[in-house]
């Protein structure tokens, strides 16, 4: 029997998108809850720096971004499938709309005007995330203004991509691309209801809403940090899957350094051992836990040898 355990926190929006998957799929997993700003010292052993959330494990394999952690699951539990053939790739540029079009905006617009519910420390460390500068009140008053309309002028899109009765965002089946505007329309709950007056009134995108959020979480057990680290310890890595490398990839058996090339760039490195069109996994050594592979998505990653 698969353990999967999630690592993650209750108001991530992306942690919302792999918790709806898991539910999808009507599937029970362990939840361990890290903290929402850096340090992590309980999920660096496993993924050598990287620092977002969520962070997949399965023994000793760790599976960074919700973009692969999603493919994973569809691996192994191919049914219900989140990537129906024939919608799979609309699903995908639709997500990637969502995810670097839409959900920006609206973080901005969210997490400026609920100043007042955001935990201590939250700006200061998604500025340092960024590489930006810590924003004053006044920047982020700002920032709230500029994006409150790159929301409103999206919003009418989503209700106008499910006006011809379909029952989800890509045509016939669930797909990633509802999980993917859904977390970032999610995060307008995360804090407080304080915005929801911005997506009452598009009806077909409240009814949508409510059929994803219907579909719950699966069935998740608390499992202590410590635990997990133990898990990875007594666990080896799976054998990795037949390669798919262009000649100008890194050879396997590489040193490597991976970083995301957008944001929370911490770089991880490590011995290159399997790349293919989706999947870079390289396996690196921790002083906590041994010998650990570590998976990323090779759209969005940065590769290179060291
Ligand atoms: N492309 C990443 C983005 C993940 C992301 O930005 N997650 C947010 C939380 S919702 C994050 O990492 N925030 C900083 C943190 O949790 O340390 C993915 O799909 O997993």
């Amino acid at each position: 029997m698969t353990k999967l355990i999630l690592h993650h926190y209750d108001f991530s929006n992306y942690s919302e998108k792999v918790r709806l998957a898991l539910g999808f799929k009507g599937l029970a997993w362990r939840s361990v809850v890290i903290p929402p700003i850096a340090p992590k010292p309980d999920l660096t052993p496993l993924t050598g720096g990287y620092r977002r959330t969520p962070v997949l494990q399965v023994g000793a394999d760790v599976y960074c971004d919700t973009t692969l952690i999603l493919r994973e699951l569809e691996r192994r539990f191919p049914t219900p499938t989140l990537f129906p053939v024939d919608l799979a790739a609309i699903a995908e540029a639709i997500t990637y709309w969502a995810e670097n079009r839409l959900f920006r905006p609206i973080s901005l617009y969210v997490s400026g005007a609920n100043l007042d519910f955001l935990p201590a420390g939250l700006q200061v460390d998604r500025s340092i995330m960024r590489g930006l500068p810590s924003p004053s009140p006044e920047t982020m008053q700002r920032a709230t203004e500029r994006n409150a309309p790159l929301v409103r002028v999206q919003l009418p899109r989503i209700e106008a991509m499910l006006s011809d009765g379909r029952p989800w965002i890509a045509g016939h089946a669930m797909t990633v691309a509802d999980l993917a505007i859904y977390h970032a329309l999610w995060f307008f709950t995360a804090r407080s209801p304080r915005l929801l007056p911005e997506i009452a009134p598009f009806e077909r995108i409240n009814a949508w809403m409510s059929c994803i959020c219907a579909i719950g979480h699966g069935e998740a057990t608390p499992l202590s940090s410590a635990h997990a680290l133990g898990i990875a310890t007594d666990a080896v890595p799976k054998a990795p899957r037949e390669p798919m490398c262009f000649d100008e990839d890194p050879g396997l058996g590489t040193m490597v350094r991976i970083r995301a090339d957008d944001y929370g760039r911490d770089p991880v490195e490590g011995k290159l051992i399997f790349l293919d069109a989706g999947e870079i996994a390289i396996s690196r050594e921790d002083p906590r836990v041994g010998t650990v592979a570590v998976h990323f998505p090779r759209l969005g990653y940065d590769l290179r040898p060291l």
